[in-house]
Order: structure tokens, then C-alpha cells, then sequence
């Protein structure tokens, strides 16, 4: 689980109320007689957020122990406590329908639609293999490991270790084999992911929606069709933005690797852009950097000269949030976080936020490096810490955010404010650049942000078609590639393999987290920094803004934060920033002087 608490999320107005009341009541069992009452409603809510509350401390504290100490055992643990949370989530869900057609308030109302944004599995024998199954995906991933000589257990390499490779090495065969590696290790739960995606629509449907993937469109207070349109939209949008960054990119890795390795048109392979899954480009940033001065954010070397350890690093980042006037992490939260990889046992290294108690009890998981990127997780996961303590105030259902998306956005928009001036304020970075080295700091920016762009849109589109069935598992890889080809320019380093599951070598694939998020997130914290920079008093290019000790800013934020699911997102979005859609103008914005450099830069290359 990564931040969320709760099997619920945000609200969506949508059509689910179709069977006949009756029916609805005895689903799970329990049978109310006689018309329902606004009393009766009212009891309801509050004895289901109860029983909610509890049971989501009890199933997070077991999938924190089974994330940080994977073992048969704490597997099962971790799986049984999920099942537990399902059947309550499933129950309380259907029952939920029985006040529906009652003149509520509005906030009443809002938790009736929260509470039937899940999935609802009547059977016994259902919940524990979507829990089951759940849990073992989760764990394979975190233990998986590539042994190119599978005789000597000493020459397995873990993701961290082959990731390592990706950013680093510029060798093309070693690149090659890393990936190659990785993506092999999925095939082993494609069985159970294919399983795993039967039983979850099962869930879906008993709550009336066509499969989950419509499960996931449902949750951002808009019919699924018009949340598919939202996104593809933003896409159009910022797609002129990302074949720019593309074609130069390309132009670049061909000086580096030549013509054989990168072709002139068409994808470009992806073990090539220093990154599992070709999602940031960040560690290109070497090879494509530009010509003569120019500045970049390449911290990693001071954290290693002056010895940031991975506390030190997250105390400079809680210092951004108390700065913006925000209160101190709680001192659980220093003494049982993972910070770093422990070296005796398996654990799931992607980073996480938690929120045990859905009080005080946060903490984060990671495996922290020494490195630019994980100095900007750093901030990512605390903007998720930040949200669960700013909405701890509200009624258990309201403990969220606006929606998944914005919870992603928290950190990053903080993040955006982590610019070379700031640096050089914390002492992180020797020398404030002028401005005639920007280009430098946007291309490493761009590298990171709209490179993801399409990848972000892609894995979701994959999973919506996974859900409604058009995708079956001998065509898993085969979409998966065309998509990846379609958006992110990218290609496979070599033909696919029968059995193959290259999507389920990712993360979010594998623990089944809805993606859409991120590329949400990726829209949103532009127009979020856009707006709190202005709050800030600040008017220059938006890539100089920091609103490091803003207390302006940080006052609106943390109002926004506080509102946690209570209201529609759009308010939320409002509250900050006055605007009530989503726009793309601001990442745009942001990269204007970027993509002109970049027109430019192909232009001449190309010659
Ligand atoms: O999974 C994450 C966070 C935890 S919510 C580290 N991210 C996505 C990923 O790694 O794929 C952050 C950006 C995209
Ligand atoms: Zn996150």
C-alpha cells in the first residue's frame, strides 16, 4: 500500500444504484426491514467509519511489517488482515445502498459515494485469493532478483543494484542484459495477475461497475468516460512539449551510441535513457547536457563529500515544510521509519508513505541513496506525510486527498521549489548560477517531468484494457509495446519472449496501484507552484520560484491539505489556485524558454 489508508478513495458521480433495495441489504447478509430512516443513515455512516478506521490500522500495521520483513509468515499476516479490511469495505459498501435515495447532507452524502467507490466480493473463497494473490505479487516483486549465472546465487543482482546500471553504465550490451534481466523476473506471477485481474472485476461488478479499471475512472467526482476524455486532453496538450524533449534526446543518444544503437525514426530502445522503464531521463542528463555552462541540480556529490546520510537528507526536507510553516514530524516518525535498505532481510524498497493510526503514527519506507533523485523522493513522500497530518482532524472517510492525484502532487509541487538558489542556501550547491544557465536547470527538469508524461498516461491504458477484457494474457506484452511505442517513442531491446509480462515488471503493475495518479500529479504541480508562487508575491520565470519560507503560501497549502476528501477536487484545486480544471498552461509555461532552446537544438542538430 502506498500512501492511502483507506480501500476507498475519492467520489464520483456515478450511476451504481441499480438493484432493488432488498436485494442490496441482504448481499452480505444483514436485512433491514422497513423504509430506511435519515436516523438509521446517520448511524450507519458513523458505525462504518468506526469499524473502517480500525480495521485500517490493524491491516496497515500488517502489510508495514510484511513490506519491511518479507516472509512466509508476514505474508500470510499481511494477506488475512487484507481480507478482514475487504469483507468489512465490501459489506458496509452494499449496505451503504440502502440511503442512497435520502435527503442527507452534503456531507452524509459525499461518504455514502465514498464508501461504494470499492469493491464489494461476496464470497469467502473470493477475498482470500484476492488477497492472496495480492500479497504474493506485492512480495515477488520486492524479492525479485536477475542471476545471470543461475548457479551461483553470489552473481544475482537486485532492482536497486540493476537500476544502478541503467543510470550509470553507457555500455549498450551491459544496459542491455540489465533490463533484460529485470523484465524476465515478472513472468513468474503472470498466472496470478491474470487471476488476480478475474476476481478483482468479480469485486467491481457486485458494486455495478463494468470492471475495475471503471472502478478507478469512477473516482475523480466525473463519469470514468469523462475522466478517459480529462486525460487524453491534458495529453494533446503537453504532447508537443514531449517530441520535442524526444527528438532531442534521440539526436543526442545517437552521438553517444550511433546510428545502429538509435535509429533516425521510429521508437528508440529502452534500455537507453538511464532507466528501468524509460520514465525520467534524468541520468541522461550527462549526455544530453548543453553546451558550455550549464547548471543542473546534481547534488550527489556534496551529500556524499559532506556526508548527508539518509536522515540528514529527510531533515532538509522536513525544513522545506516547516519553513512554509508547517509542524514538525513527530518524533515516531524518526525512530520507525525505514530509511534505509536494511541489509538482513527482503523488503520492498519501492518508497512509500504511511499513516498507521490515521492520527500521528506516519512514517515513510524507502531505500535511500545518496543521489539527486531520492533527495527529491525524499520530498515526494514527506508531501504524502504532510496531507495525512493536515486531514487528521476530519472524519475518517474524509481522510484523503481531494484525489489520488492531488496526494501525489503535495510533494512534488514542494519539489519544484528545491531550485539551484535554494540549494545554495542550504549549502548543498557551491555557486548560484546566473540566469544564462537556466537552460540546463529546465532540460534536467524536463528530463525528470516531461519525459514521464506519456508513460504515466500509457500504464493505465494498458490496465483499463486489461480490466475490461479487450487485453488477454497471451496479448499482455503485445499491447504493452504497441502502447509504449504509440506514446512514449520507446521500444523493446529485443523481440518479446512467449510468457513474457513486461508490464508486470513494474511496481504499480505488480501491486495492483492505480496509475493515472502520477500523471495527474505531473499536470497538477505546475499549476499548484504556479499558483502559490503568485501567492508568494513572486512574478519572474516560474522556474526561479521557490517559496521556501513563504508563510503566504504555505498558509493557502495547508488549508487546501486540511480539506483532505471533505469536497468535490475541484475545490480543492480552487482553494489554491482560483482555477477549477485541470491545465496544462502551467507546465507549458514553465518549459516555454526549454522548448524553443529545444526547436532550435533539433533543428541544427538534425543538419
Ligand atoms: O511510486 C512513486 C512514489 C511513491 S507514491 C515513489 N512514484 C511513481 C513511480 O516511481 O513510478 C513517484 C513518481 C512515479
Ligand atoms: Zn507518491
Amino acid at each position: 500500500m502506498l500512501h492511502s489508508t483507506k480501500i476507498v478513495a475519492a467520489l464520483a458521480a456515478i450511476t451504481i444504484f441499480s438493484l432493488p433495495i432488498t436485494v442490496q441489504a441482504q448481499a452480505h447478509g444483514k436485512t433491514k426491514k422497513g423504509p430506511a430512516t435519515i436516523a438509521e443513515a446517520e448511524k450507519f455512516l458513523k458505525d462504518a467509519e468506526a469499524r473502517l478506521d480500525k480495521l485500517s490500522s490493524a491491516t496497515q500495521r500488517a502489510s508495514w511489517v510484511y513490506e519491511t520483513h518479507i516472509t512466509d509468515d508476514t505474508e500470510s499476516i499481511a494477506a488475512q488482515a487484507n481480507e478482514l479490511s475487504l469483507e468489512a469495505a465490501g459489506e458496509i459498501a452494499i449496505q451503504a445502498r440502502r440511503y442512497n435515495k435520502l435527503p442527507l447532507s452534503v456531507d452524509s452524502k459525499r461518504k455514502l459515494k465514498l464508501l461504494q467507490l470499492s469493491l464489494s466480493l461476496s464470497s469467502e473463497k473470493d477475498r482470500g485469493e484476492y488477497s492472496r494473490l495480492a500479497a504474493q505479487m506485492n512480495g515477488a516483486y520486492g524479492k525479485g532478483k536477475y542471476c545471470p549465472n543461475p548457479s551461483d546465487e553470489k552473481s544475482c543482482l537486485n532492482l536497486g543494484q540493476l537500476e544502478k546500471i541503467l543510470a550509470t553504465s553507457h555500455n549498450p550490451a551491459e544496459l542491455k542484459d540489465a533490463w533484460l534481466g529485470w523484465h524476465q523476473t515478472a513472468m513468474s506471477y503472470k498466472d496470478s495477475y491474470a487471476k488476480y485481474v478475474q476476481v478483482s472485476n468479480k469485486g467491481a461488478r457486485e458494486m455495478g461497475f463494468a470492471d475495475t479499471g471503471a472502478l478507478w475512472r469512477s473516482q475523480y467526482d466525473m463519469p470514468p468516460e469523462a475522466f478517459a476524455a480529462e486525460t487524453e486532453r491534458l495529453w494533446q496538450q503537453v504532447k508537443p512539449l514531449y517530441d520535442s524533449l524526444h527528438q532531442y534526446v534521440r539526436l543526442k543518444l545517437q552521438q553517444t551510441y550511433g546510428k545502429d544503437e538509435v535509429p533516425s525514426e521510429g521508437p528508440i530502445p529502452a534500455h537507453l535513457f538511464g532507466n528501468m522503464w524509460s520514465q525520467s531521463w534524468d541520468n541522461l542528463y550527462p549526455l544530453v547536457k548543453p553546451q558550455g555552462p550549464a547548471a543542473n541540480l546534481d547534488i550527489a556529490e556534496i551529500l556524499k563529500q559532506k556526508n548527508i546520510d539518509a536522515k540528514a537528507m529527510t531533515q532538509f526536507s522536513e525544513g522545506f515544510y516547516t519553513s512554509l510553516g508547517m509542524e514538525k514530524l513527530p518524533a515516531s516518525f524518526w525512530s520507525k521509519s525505514q530509511l534505509t535498505k536494511p541489509r538482513d532481510r527482503e523488503v520492498v524498497c519501492h518508497a512509500s508513505a504511511w499513516d498507521l493510526d490515521n492520527l500521528m503514527d506516519v512514517r515513510i519506507k524507502m531505500c535511500i541513496n545518496q543521489t539527486t533523485e531520492d533527495f527529491l523522493v525524499i520530498h515526494h513522500e514527506l508531501g504524502h506525510i504532510y496531507y495525512d497530518l493536515a486531514y487528521r482532524n476530519q472524519p475518517h472517510l474524509f481522510k484523503g486527498g481531494a484525489n489520488d492525484g492531488f496526494h501525489e502532487a503535495i510533494g512534488d509541487t514542494v519539489a519544484l521549489s528545491v531550485t539551484p538558489a535554494y540549494l545554495n542556501k542550504l549549502g548543498l550547491l557551491a555557486e548560484v548560477p546566473d540566469a544564462s544557465q537556466d537552460i540546463g536547470v529546465l532540460l534536467d527538469r524536463a528530463l525528470q517531468k516531461v519525459a514521464f508524461l506519456p508513460f504515466s498516461y500509457l500504464v493505465d491504458q494498458w490496465r483499463w484494457k486489461v480490466y475490461s477484457g479487450q487485453v488477454q494474457p497471451q496479448d499482455y506484452d503485445k499491447v504493452w509495446w504497441e502502447l509504449r511505442e504509440k506514446y512514449q517513442g520507446v521500444k523493446r531491446p529485443a523481440p518479446m519472449i512467449a510468457g513474457g509480462f513486461d508490464a508486470g515488471a513494474k511496481y504499480h503493475v505488480a501491486s495492483d496501484t492505480p496509475y493515472s495518479r502520477y500523471f495527474i500529479a505531473h499536470i497538477l504541480q505546475f499549476q499548484l507552484h504556479r499558483a502559490l508562487c503568485r501567492e508568494a508575491g513572486y512574478s519572474g520565470p516560474l522556474n526561479r520560484c521557490s517559496i521556501y519560507e513563504n508563510k503566504a503560501a504555505g498558509k493557502k497549502f495547508q488549508a487546501m491539505l486540511a480539506m483532505g476528501a471533505s469536497r468535490p477536487w475541484n475545490e480543492a484545486l480552487q482553494a489554491v489556485t482560483g482555477e477549477d480544471k485541470l491545465d496544462a498552461s502551467a507546465i507549458i509555461d514553465y518549459f516555454a524558454p526549454l522548448k524553443v532552446w529545444l526547436d532550435a537544438q533539433n533543428k541544427s542538430l538534425a543538419k
